[in-house]
């Protein structure tokens, strides 16, 4: 096993649900990963000590996820020119907010690359952080480009099947309407409706 090149880090293991999602994407990329629990508040010489230490130690990318006032990206970004990728957390009352904008709003010299909120954001700095190590690694490079291919995969095949799915009451409502009943006026009431001459949008609502 080599040595691990992101460091993951998060204010409190109350965070870890959130956070495992970054780990996910590091695992699917093949990228050594190490994690651990410091706070900005409650740990802050472990903060320090991690921060400090990290780059000699190999570490090539910082993720850090914090909740309220999330203050941990910055703190590390101050103390280390390694990339910090900041996942502010939706934990506190006032949904994440508070730590959106503690995490975002760094001033200018000392920035975080800051990810949304909650488990997108962690997925996302997981794969911005693989972004950032395939810039020198062709390896992690080419994983990259079959994940998206991948993903746009994924998409078709769910318009494919929402394309079976919006079809097939229309087939069933076919099948089963005869034609001169209620239920066929019903139906022929509701496609002259959707034709309209003269473009009327169905937020006009039928005329009939
Ligand atoms: C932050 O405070 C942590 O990142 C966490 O999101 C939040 C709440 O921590 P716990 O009270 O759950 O330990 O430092």
């Amino acid at each position: 096993m080599s040595k691990p090149v992101v460091g993951i880090l998060m204010g409190s293991d109350s965070d870890l649900p959130i956070m495992q999602e970054a780990a996910a994407m590091l695992q699917e990329f093949g990228i050594e990963y190490e994690m651990t629990i410091a706070s900005a508040h409650r740990t802050p010489k472990k903060v320090l000590e991690y921060s400090t230490t990290a780059e000699r130690r190999g570490i090539k990318v910082i993720i850090a996820g914090a909740g309220w006032a999330a203050h941990l990206a910055g703190v590390i970004a101050s103390q280390t020119t390694l990339p910090v990728i900041g996942v502010p957390i939706d934990s506190s009352p006032l949904k994440g907010l508070d730590a959106l904008l503690a995490t975002v709003q760094m001033p200018g010299g000392v920035p975080v690359a800051t990810m949304s909120l909650g488990k997108a954001g962690a997925k996302n700095a997981g794969v911005f952080a693989a972004q950032i190590i395939a810039t020198s690694d062709v390896k992690i490079a080419n994983r990259l480009k079959v994940y998206r291919v991948e993903m746009e995969r994924d998409v078709e095949e769910k318009a494919k099947r929402l394309m079976v799915i919006t079809a097939a009451p229309e087939i069933k409502e076919t099948a089963a309407v005869e034609p001169g009943t209620p239920a066929a006026k019903k139906k022929s009431r509701r496609r002259r409706w959707k034709k309209k001459p003269g473009g009327s949008s169905p937020a006009q609502g039928p005329t009939a």
